[in-house]
């Protein structure tokens, strides 16, 4: 895979045929409506996708890889730059947004040395903000510190749905640190670091999030899945589906339960990031010899379920499927307790006091949680990173791929057995994450009765979007009965219901292109 975030002429390189005609559209009324605003011609744009995620919810933060996809929707940026006015120390950003009225203009003049953001405001351009801190601190580590950011004009178009599990946020926030190197004279972006960047910025608005969306948003080639993984560095790598006729492919709906993670997050997503690390402090403490530190790596807290497990194995020959069966025995007999652990009883397990693991786990960002279920959300990490290896080999393995001269009976075997594990995510999601929610399930429900391999919902969860593994032929019907049996409840406009369940086909992940 290409290292750089590349940079294109056309709209082609970036989206296939059937995406082409409404995205020229677009492109061009961002382009005119950029002119209006600030009276001048954009100078480049900046692009970065949402994602779907195929299979490995909630394990990026503990480490463990994850299939996810980039898609059409997505964030541009329209660009303009000049010189700051050194006199004076500062420089300007304008925002501008398409959708004006839900995302009101801004202008800040912010002082060279640091970007402010308040995180407790749910304030669109804090994504803005955080894609600039996270850009500006490479471009000063690259230039030291005196380096001087530019003025900025910015007009964004984004059509990934907020709150919607689709990673409006990291598509917003890779696209902002990308506009942001670019504007500032970076010709060669490293896909890498800008997906560093954009990990590390979006913690400033307050979620302690892992580092599948940005990834996806920024490393996917059009065409086919991509397998991130975060150990022993960040690396992702291109996954096809084999071709069967007919053809196999995703259906995103919509379930419109926002969940907003600004909001919800010391309750839902940062307590179960909080709940993984002292899990994997509880089995480190219990599992290795007396004395053994959990490792300090990349996890949002600084350890990690995968940090444990390194340690546990350090010198094992097992395989990696191994590894995690052996692992989820032993949660199994070391964490016990269906009913969850007090903070008194992990500061126990893990030989601390209950001030410092509050000190550890819970002072970084907001949280609140009375019982910790480390079982269950250890149980959650172990078992879906295995799955994510079982999918995968159904995928890669040519023994259990089919070959293109397979009959139909064997094909409709294949599917199912990929959609059955995503069928089991979804299960774990529910019952042992408690990150889904009933309309999610309900969803799911249908689309399979009316004939999905694999129906689950995708990313955070507790609301959002869920994702189904279907054969080109049971498209209609599948939409047809979560129209009568889902959507037809809601009070939805004629444009919301053009949009809630879409066909995604895999697109290339973040560009940049040069129009002057
Ligand atoms: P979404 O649903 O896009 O907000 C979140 C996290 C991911 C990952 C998934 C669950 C952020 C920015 N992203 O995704 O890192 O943990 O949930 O698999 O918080
Ligand atoms: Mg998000």
């Amino acid at each position: 895979m290409s290292s750089s975030v590349p940079t294109v002429a056309a709209l082609h390189d970036i989206y296939n045929e059937q995406a082409l005609g409404d995205q020229t559209a677009r492109w061009n009324s961002l382009l005119d409506k950029f002119q209006a605003t600030y009276g001048g011609p954009a100078q480049f744009l900046s692009r970065s996708p949402g994602r779907v995620n195929i299979i490995g919810e909630h394990i990026d933060y503990s480490l463990y890889s994850v299939l996810p996809m980039a898609m059409t929707a997505d964030v541009i940026l329209a660009v303009s730059t000049e010189p700051a006015a050194s006199r004076d120390g500062t420089y300007k950003i304008q925002l501008a947004n398409v959708e004006d009225k839900r995302f009101p203009t801004r202008e800040f003049d912010l002082p060279f040395s640091e970007v402010e953001i308040d995180a407790t405001k749910h304030e669109w351009t804090n994504y803005f903000k955080s894609g600039l801190r996270g850009a500006l601190g490479l471009l000063r580590k690259k230039h030291g510190a005196e380096f001087r950011p530019r003025s900025m004009q910015v007009l964004m178009d984004g059509t990934v749905p907020a709150g919607g599990g689709l990673s409006s946020s990291a598509a917003f926030v890779s696209a902002s640190a990308l506009a942001v190197m670019v504007a500032n004279g970076e010709t060669d972006v490293d896909k890498k670091d800008l997906t560093e960047v954009a990990i590390v910025s979006e913690r400033a608005v307050g979620v302690n999030s892992g580092g599948m969306d940005q990834s996806a948003s920024v490393f996917s080639e059009r065409g086919s899945a991509l397998l991130v993984s975060f150990t022993p560095s960040l690396s992702a790598r291109p996954v096809f589906f084999p071709k069967t006729d007919p053809e196999l492919c995703f259906l995103v709906a919509q379930s419109f339960v926002t969940s907003n993670k600004q909001e919800t997050g010391p309750v839902h997503y940062n307590l179960r990031v909080v709940e993984c690390s002292m899990a994997a402090a509880y089995l480190n403490a219990k599992l290795c010899p007396p004395g053994t530190e959990l490792p300090k790596d990349a996890g949002p807290l600084g350890v990690s379920i995968r940090g444990f497990h390194q340690n546990y194995f350090k010198d094992a020959q097992k395989s990696m499927p191994e590894q995690l069966t052996e692992l989820i025995e032993l949660t199994n007999s070391t964490l016990t307790q269906e009913r969850g652990y007090t903070l008194e009883e992990v500061a126990t397990g893990i030989g601390a006091s209950v001030d410092d693991v509050k000190a550890r786990f819970m002072s970084s960002f907001p949280v609140r949680g009375e019982r910790f279920k480390l079982r269950q959300r250890a149980l959650h990490v172990f078992t879906e990173a295995l799955r994510v290896l079982r999918f995968l080999s159904l995928l890669e393995d040519p023994s259990q791929r089919p070959s293109s001269s397979l009959d139909g009976d064997t094909t409709e075997e294949y599917n199912a057995r990929l959609g059955g594990i995503m069928n089991e995510t979804q299960d774990s999601c529910r019952d042992l994450y408690e990150c889904s929610c009933p309309e999610n399930d309900e969803i799911c429900a249908i689309a399979r009765e009316a004939g999905s391999y694999g129906s689950r919902q995708t990313g955070a969860g507790w609301g959002g979007c869920t994702v189904h593994l279907v054969s080109e032929d049971k498209i209609d019907g599948i939409r047809k009965a979560l129209m009568d049996k889902y959507y037809s409840r809601l009070q939805l406009s004629d444009k919301d219901r053009e949009a809630v369940i879409v066909v995604s086909r895999p697109m290339n992940g973040s560009a940049v292109v040069k129009l002057q």
